[in-house]
């Protein structure tokens, strides 16, 4: 990490590649729930925050169509904007911190960060691997598909970046529980690495981290960490549209980014997919703000 210790917040109010509305108050939701306060504790100064254009939702609401991604001119604006500021972030020598929106803001700190790191690792903690192409996606919704984008498989193409972004060698999925049959299918013909909820109660956090380390983690040039607030248990995280039961623990998440900010190799963050309106006063954003402060350095003593 940069011993400058300086990081930029961009804001991406984006809900239209989720089921449900909601996701586009995830920033103001995180940031209500003091995240500014917490990166000043931690010793972050002048800390930049920043706002992602992002396209309001169209009149004419969009039904998913076979082998289409919903909302994808939307979608595009939006990653559009988002690699431009991530872009920016990085070029000024801060740690970018993209907070959604749903998940497909991902699609634009993907192909952003890759401005700056051709090789990129990636650790992606999240219920869902996101790994559907507009063929395979059972739903159409785009925050189903931005490691599919990123890593140049789905028909969407970023205009004007290069595809892929990213390395199917340097990924690295963690507490996967819901995946699709084609989502599967490609993990296996693709030999990316997954570690499941299984994984996880199998080994420990700790052994699956250190491994996830080892593949993403070595012969890189920074980890850009993804996280998914739905990765957690939803009696942890009930502000979330898409809540899968058997999450990762409080503690257990704490730990992974404990153990990430240990590596010293955390260049970039999204966190994504906290919907405000489903949330129990603010618990999913406040959760947001200290695991993200743990992926920061905070530590317990
Ligand atoms: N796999 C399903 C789909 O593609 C569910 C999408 C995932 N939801 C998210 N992203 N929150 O992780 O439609
Ligand atoms: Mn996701
Ligand atoms: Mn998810
Ligand atoms: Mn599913």
């Amino acid at each position: 990490m940069d011993n400058k210790k300086q990081v930029g917040v961009i804001q991406v109010a984006f809900g239209l590649g989720g089921c449900r509305e909601g996701a586009e108050l995830g920033p103001r939701g995180i940031m209500e729930a003091g995240l500014l306060t917490e990166l000043e504790r931690l010793g972050y100064e002048a800390t930049e925050v920043r706002e992602a254009v992002v396209p309001g939702k169209p009149q004419l609401i969009e039904s998913p169509a076979p082998g289409k991604m919903k909302y994808e001119d939307e979608v595009s604006r939006m990653s559009e904007s988002v690699s431009g500021e991530v872009a920016s972030v990085i070029g000024r020598g801060r740690l970018p911190i993209v907070l959604g929106g749903d998940h497909s803001v991902a699609i634009g700190s993907l192909f952003g960060i890759a401005e700056a790191r051709r090789n990129l690792g990636v650790i992606w903690i999240d219920a869902h691997s996101d790994l559907n192409t507009e063929a395979s996606s059972p739903s159409g919704n785009a925050h189903g598909m931005p490691l599919a984008v990123a890593l140049g498989l789905a028909a969407f193409k970023p205009q004007g970046r290069k595809a892929p972004a990213i390395r199917k060698e340097k990924l690295v999925l963690v507490a996967a529980r819901d995946l699709d049959p084609g989502e599967k299918a490609l993990i296996r013909a693709e030999g990316i690495a997954c570690f499941t909820m299984h994984d996880i109660d199998k080994l420990g956090m700790k052994a699956v981290m250190e491994r996830a380390l080892a593949i993403a983690g070595e012969g890189t040039d920074g980890l850009h960490v993804s996280l998914d607030m739905d990765s957690l248990d939803p009696s942890e995280a009930p502000g979330v549209g898409t809540p899968v039961p058997g999450g990762l623990s409080f503690r257990e998440a704490h730990l992974a980014m404990e153990l990430l900010a240990e590596s010293g190799k955390i260049a970039s963050l999204d966190i994504v997919e906290v919907n405000p309106t489903l949330d129990r006063e603010g618990k999913t954003a406040r959760l947001a703000v200290g695991l993200c402060a743990s992926l920061l350095g905070k530590t317990i003593l």
